[in-house]
């Protein structure tokens, strides 16, 4: 009787988050301490906070088909030059060994910040990457690719945005909480082939990898001369102490901050938002740490890189992710409890 169609239009309202470090009940605005997800006892009313969907570890997490070349020995040679700006002094990745390695880019193909791929329609990135645009519009995610420009067939998946959502404590003139979300417009299932993989995040709240640490950041950014940023690069970085880093930083890195960096290695320009990632020593999978965000130069001596720390912030990413999915209607997609250490 009736032909035609109907549009619904709506927004999403901006979601109850919960203090930090605390997870939110699916349907209540009740919150439960992080550390209390997942460990056996229901403390939701709902008992979201013990539901399979979100408690089970994905299976693929933080594992590659193709395995890094990449040296973790804190032996390694230092650098007997003293470059002021220089993913700096890293090697090019095999293609693939960074599974969850993506780029962001603008309409008409821009490349201006990397990402990290989380579930098959999260990707995180740096919340000052998308800093002032929240139109998802405005975004591509380049997946599974090896080089800055063009494709990469078969592997490469370019997918646009369906959501962009900046950590609601962002501060752009101290970088603090400098992490951001976006959610696919369709998902990447995995394995989606042997380049494409998600990353895990650590699954204790608040746990810190010791200083000395040597873990991974990779990027397309720029090299300052030390290799071609068209193929994407690799560097291995010692952890930092935040207390050390003060001392340099003048106090200017807070808790949601980690620091990693050596003289002449570092990430640079263009790596933001990328992962900086450890591996764990048990599990030898790969958990995202930090979040590529700032720096005094690149490479500069004592100044190591600055990364968001992503122990601190999985509070964002769990009720964030939970609470889009939701509001699409996508109940099955939470991002996991993931990762080790
Ligand atoms: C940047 O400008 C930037 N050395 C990223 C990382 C670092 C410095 C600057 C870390 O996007």
């Amino acid at each position: 009787e009736y032909t035609g169609f109907s549009i619904q239009i709506g927004l999403i309202p901006t979601p109850f988050l919960c203090p930090m470090g605390q997870f939110k009940c699916r349907n209540t605005k009740q919150c439960i301490p992080l550390n209390q997800r997942c460990d056996g006892v229901s403390q939701c009313p709902d008992n979201s906070d013990e539901l399979d969907s979100f408690c089970k570890i994905p299976a693929q997490c933080g594992t590659q088909a193709i395995q890094p070349n990449i040296s973790l020995s804190t032996a390694q040679a230092a650098f007997d030059f003293d470059p002021t700006n220089f993913i700096v002094n890293g090697t090019a990745a095999i293609p693939g060994s960074w599974p969850w390695q993506v780029s962001l880019h603008s309409p008409s193909g821009f490349q201006f910040c990397g990402g990290v791929l989380l579930s098959p329609h999260w990707v995180i990135t740096a919340a000052h990457c998308i800093y002032g645009d929240s139109d998802p519009g405005d975004y591509f995610v380049h997946i599974g690719s090896e080089h800055s420009s063009g494709m990469d067939p078969p592997y490469e998946v370019d997918i646009g945005a369906s959501a962009v959502i900046m950590h609601p404590d962002n501060n752009h003139a101290t970088n603090a909480f400098d992490i951001a979300l976006i959610r696919l417009s369709r998902d990447v299932p995995f394995p989606f082939n042997s380049h494409i993989n998600g990353i895990c995040l650590p699954q204790q709240y608040g746990s810190v990898v010791p200083a000395g640490t040597m873990c991974v950041v990779t990027g397309w950014g720029t090299t300052h001369g030390t290799g071609s940023d068209d193929v994407l690069r690799q560097v291995a970085v010692p952890i930092v102490s935040n207390n050390v880093c003060n001392g340099e930083y003048n106090g200017d890195i807070d808790s949601t901050m980690l620091c990693a960096g050596s003289t002449g290695k570092d990430s640079c320009q263009g790596d933001s938002g990328g992962p900086f990632v450890c591996q764990d020593p048990m599990s030898k999978r790969w958990i995202l740490q930090g979040v590529v965000s700032w720096g005094y130069g690149c490479g500069v001596a004592g100044f190591p890189g600055v990364y968001s720390r992503v122990s601190v912030l999985t509070d964002f990413i769990y009720q964030t992710t939970a609470y889009y999915d939701g509001n699409y209607g996508n109940n099955f997609s939470y991002v996991s409890r993931t990762g080790w250490t």
